[in-house]
């Protein structure tokens, strides 16, 4: 193995323009990569990506206690273990499972509907700004039951404290930023947490409101804690996913033939979308004890990032992995929304995504809206695609043109 000669780096702009065209390299040559600016190691290999995150013993994930608790303001699901993680994560899944999910699908409806509608008449929309964004937001706030006229303040909080989230490096001025939005959100919250203790109604912060945890209800700080967890895992990935499905598509366009054709492929196309350019590319993890990842030890306190971008095109775990292929038949549509799920776009183990089966309805949804609406999609004339992003990664935004709608 060739650890001292490396033809890139991972905080270099270069990576961050494309690290596809570097997965490959990493995963034959540095399988765990030492980045020394960050004192962390990069995993990239499927095998030890599913390795590290399936023992949860060894790979813990007190890592989030310093990259999300100062902003998250309590634990996340993902920060608990034992009976505490299995009873609070309960009392989340059921909102997004089953009757539950049901009952959201005409509010994600709605939301793309009234979004979309006053781009119907001009041709053209920029997937990501002048939709995307939004309707992720709308979605998270109906569920969690807040009103959609405080769309843009929940927005740009949203967005300062996802930039502490998934920062790789962080300059003072943004993390005083980060932790101000933080502190705005809670101060917004916390009197509609008192006020649906007392009136609840069906939504989700009211169902963290009335649960009891051995016996008593959570306290505020608990609560704010789970409410900010869902508010940044439901709509930070929501617009990088549906704008990469409708990008990769338009590129495959006898796929985007099959799916016009039949739209029960769907599914497939998101499954595919979340193997081949998942939009949550890192996962971190802290060492409990010294362990040996691909024949390298690590010790005891370390930091490791698993690279899920690069675990989704490893050819030991898909064929043709560079490929985007919605009928691929190792992609197994059937487990690609739940917890045993081939591609590690949700993870893998026990803090697997808590809200996989509703993001595959989301999408669902929403893309079978626009791809009803928008007839005749085409990517602007002279677009140039980009991306942006190291944890979570997305397209930076996607003009599209297409036949406009007589109001
Ligand atoms: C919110 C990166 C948006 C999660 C996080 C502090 C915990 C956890 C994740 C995903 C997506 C976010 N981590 N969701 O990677 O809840």
């Amino acid at each position: 193995m060739n650890t001292s000669v490396k033809a890139f780096n991972i905080l270099s702009k270069q990576f961050h323009e494309d690290p596809y065209k570097h997965f490959a390299e990493l995963r034959d040559s540095h399988p765990v990569y030492y980045e020394k600016e960050i004192d962390s190691y990069f995993i990239s290999r499927y095998e030890d990506v599913r390795y590290v995150l399936q023992n949860t013993d060894i790979f813990t994930t007190k890592s989030l206690a310093k990259r999300a608790e100062p902003v998250m303001r309590g634990p996340v699901l993902a920060q608990m273990h034992g009976k505490e993680h299995t009873a609070k994560r309960k009392i989340v899944v059921k909102s997004f499972i089953g009757d539950a999910l049901k009952r959201l699908i005409p509010l994600i409806k709605e939301n793309a509907e009234v979004l979309l509608a006053p781009h119907l008449s001009r041709g053209k929309i920029d997937l990501v700004n002048d939709f995307g964004k939004t309707f992720a937001v709308y979605v998270t706030m109906d569920m969690l039951g807040l009103d959609k006229k405080d769309h843009k303040l929940i927005a740009d909080w949203h967005s300062g404290v996802a930039n502490f989230i998934t920062s790789i490096q962080l300059s003072p001025e943004e993390r005083a930023h980060s932790l101000h939005c933080s502190e705005q959100l809670a101060n917004y919250l916390y009197p509609i947490i008192e006020e649906r203790r007392k009136n609840p109604k069906s939504d989700l912060i009211s169902i963290l409101c009335q649960s009891e945890y051995e016996g008593v209800e959570m306290s505020d700080t608990n609560i704010l804690a789970l409410i900010l967890n869902i508010l940044l895992a439901a709509t930070e990935p929501a617009d990088k996913t549906l704008a990469l499905l409708i990008y990769y598509l338009l590129n495959n366009p006898l796929q985007m033939q099959d799916v016009m054709e039949n739209r029960s492929l769907l599914k497939q196309a998101i499954a595919e979308t979340l193997r081949f350019k998942p939009p949550v590319q890192l996962i971190p993890r802290q060492l409990s004890q010294d362990a040996i990842v691909a024949g390298k030890t690590l010790s005891k306190g370390t930091t490791v990032f698993c690279m899920i971008g690069a675990a989704n095109r490893d050819p030991k775990a898909f064929e043709n992995p560079d490929v985007f292929n919605l009928h691929r038949p190792d992609l197994d549509v059937k487990t690609a929304f739940t917890g045993i799920a081939r591609h590690v776009a949700f993870g893998s183990g026990i803090h697997n995504c808590v809200g996989a089966a509703f993001a595959g309805t989301e999408i669902e949804v929403v893309a079978n809206i626009v791809l009803d609406k928008l007839k005749n999609m085409k990517l602007e004339d002279g677009f140039n695609y980009k991306e942006n992003g190291l944890y979570t990664r997305g397209p930076v935004s996607l003009p599209l043109t297409f036949t406009p709608i007589k109001e």
